[in-house]
């Protein structure tokens, strides 16, 4: 059976699905300082995951990071701040993504809305 989370993830959560959105915490309205959140996706066993951003807006120094696999001793598929995720199409090898969002203690921006699939 395939279980479609339709709902957003919230800091901290995991999802299992195909296909779902992630949002940074407060989106669209800006993250917080000294925040870690942690996000991991599931999906079908056998099956990649493909994750792209519709939004993405880190302050300097506010960092995701994003690992093929089901801990953050996984391989590294990016670091992002900035915008740098916004255009880019990550796939995973493994049925898992693991998300790190890590801010620092100033600046906030808007955070990320991610799609995967
Ligand atoms: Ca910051």
């Amino acid at each position: 059976m395939i279980v479609v989370i339709l709902f957003p993830a919230e800091c901290g959560n995991s999802v299992t699905g195909t296909q779902g959105t992630l949002l940074s915490p407060n989106f669209p309205v800006n993250y917080n300082n000294n925040h870690e959140c942690i996000y991991s996706i599931q999906t079908q066993p056998g099956k990649g995951i493909q994750l792209k951003a519709r939004a993405f807006e880190l302050s300097e120094g506010d960092v995701l990071k994003v690992y093929d696999g089901n801990n953050n001793s996984a391989r590294l598929l990016g670091v992002f701040s900035r915008s740098e995720m916004m255009g880019v199409t990550l796939n995973s090898t493994s049925s898992s993504l693991w998300l790190d969002f890590i801010t620092d203690t100033e600046n906030t921006s808007k955070g990320f809305e991610l799609q995967f699939s």
